[in-house]
């Protein structure tokens, strides 16, 4: 290939919501320090997301690497009412427009044309199909969505009818799937026609956790791309968490976060009554101030056994020898990293895809527990605990997420499928046949 062929423009557009923005930029910082000369990247986030994601970023060492500041769609003056989907909601009405005007000026701007678009899936606007792009992603399907509706009729039913998904229950289903008249349902259906137009489908999943969904994808999907387990970002550890852990006795600690998107519930009153009587060490990644008052004297009464700081370096304290369980909301980002960790879990998901994560832990590969009637309660969460930290049940767990873990550590090795996989992106995203 000549080197004028190989130059090329890859565009990012992010979902700049949770944890969803980081990994995207992640991606594109692995692709830019692998992808030939004379190829350049552009992320496109939105103002206010950028700011928390780009100082840790470190772009400046790659001259390959510009951000640009898309619309949020949150016009002048406008007052919350205090849904919690509000902001997403009006981010996702100015969608594609605001991605395809600021994409406009940059082309105008470096008279630089995109040559491949690599998109969080939650980005796979109707506009996008016109070529064939990548995009990064989630499962679905039109005719799925439409058993989706039928079975959530009844909540015990499983979803025997996809391939690997038989343990899902209708009741684990996101209830957005199901109303197609909300701005994010409908983002989600697009989402869904858009991945089987895609180049490739690339995943945060590697080889071995879900064989038969991931034969099932590839009979769907034009490539699969496994690249996961992402490498962990450094996580700056500013509050000492891991000196603290390594003053605690072998899986010892429960770690506790519920990701970045949550306010988590005031039945968090029994998770904590839990680990007061229990007397568990722990270390709690927490920063919703209006619970803090709720929490406060608990945080003050146990501040001998337990650390609480605004954010935790979570793939560094999962990977620290003394952390015995998670108790988590079963966000993706987390179960990967909680696997990779070796640290079996307690679940209590609350939203998305978190109930069909839960129902994989606890059911599929048997590496943790939900809690019991999926809500904190203090004897359901002092049992979760016992099964998991001192029972016979809890050592088959470390078990089994051993394994899944020697899976995760074949594929990132050299010649592992998810370093190849990712050998194969740079091939797609810096390819000519995009020009
Ligand atoms: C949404 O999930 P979240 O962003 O809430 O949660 P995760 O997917 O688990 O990702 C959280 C990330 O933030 C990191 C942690 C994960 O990589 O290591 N983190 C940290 O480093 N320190 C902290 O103190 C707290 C978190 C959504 F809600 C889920 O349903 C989806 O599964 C998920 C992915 O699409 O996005």
């Amino acid at each position: 290939m000549s080197a004028q062929q190989k130059k090329g423009h890859v565009v990012a557009f992010a979902f700049p919501f949770g944890s969803h923005p980081t990994p995207l930029l992640h991606l594109v910082q692995r692709l830019a320090a692998a992808a030939p000369p004379g190829v350049n990247f552009s992320y496109f986030n939105t103002a206010e997301s950028n700011q928390k994601v780009l100082p840790n970023a470190d772009l400046k060492s790659y001259d390959n690497i510009k951000a640009y500041d898309v619309e949020d769609g949150l016009p002048e003056g406008y007052v919350f009412s205090g849904n919690p989907l509000e902001r997403i909601e009006l981010f996702v009405k100015s969608t594609p427009d605001n991605f395809r005007r600021r994409l406009e000026e940059v082309v105008e701007e470096t008279g630089l044309k995109a040559s491949c678009l690599l998109t969080d899936a939650f980005c796979g606007f109707r506009w996008t199909w016109r070529r064939n792009w990548g995009f990064l992603g989630w499962r679905s399907g039109r005719r799925g969505l439409r058993r989706f509706r039928f079975i959530s009729q009844n909540q015990d039913q499983t979803l025997d009818f996809l391939p690997g998904l038989s343990a899902i229950h209708a009741s684990d289903l996101p209830h957005e799937l199901l109303h197609l008249d909300q701005p994010f349902s409908r983002l989600l259906y697009d989402m869904s026609l858009a991945l089987p137009r895609a180049t490739a489908v690339v995943l945060n999943s590697f080889a071995g956790i879900d064989p038969d969904v991931e034969t099932d994808l590839k009979s769907k999907l034009k490539k699969i791309l496994n690249v996961g387990p992402s490498p962990p970002p450094p996580g700056i550890d500013q509050d000492g968490c891991l000196s603290w852990l390594s003053s605690h006795a072998a899986a010892s600690v429960a770690y506790i976060s519920f990701g970045t998107m949550l306010t988590p519930p005031p039945e968090l009153l029994a998770l904590v009554e839990a680990l007061e009587e229990k007397q568990i060490p722990y270390l709690w990644s927490f920063r919703d101030d209006s619970k803090r008052q709720l929490l406060q004297r608990f945080f003050e009464k146990t501040e001998s056994v337990g650390k609480v700081v605004e954010w935790a370096p979570q793939t560094r304290i999962l990977a620290h020898p003394s952390v015995g369980v998670f108790v988590t909301h079963c966000g993706w980002n987390s179960v990967v990293e909680s696997i990779t960790g070796g640290v079996p879990m307690i679940c209590r998901p609350f939203f998305g895809d978190q109930m069909i994560n839960r129902r994989r832990v606890q059911d599929v590969w048997r590496i943790g527990v939900g809690v019991e009637g999926g809500v904190f309660t203090k004897s359901g969460m002092m049992t979760a605990l016992d099964v998991v930290m001192c029972g016979e049940e809890g050592k088959k767990m470390r078990e089994n997420i051993g394994r899944l873990r020697e899976c995760a550590s074949r594929a990132v090795a050299e010649n592992g499928s998810s370093t190849e996989n990712f050998k194969s992106l740079v091939d797609i995203v810096t390819s000519s046949s995009h020009q």
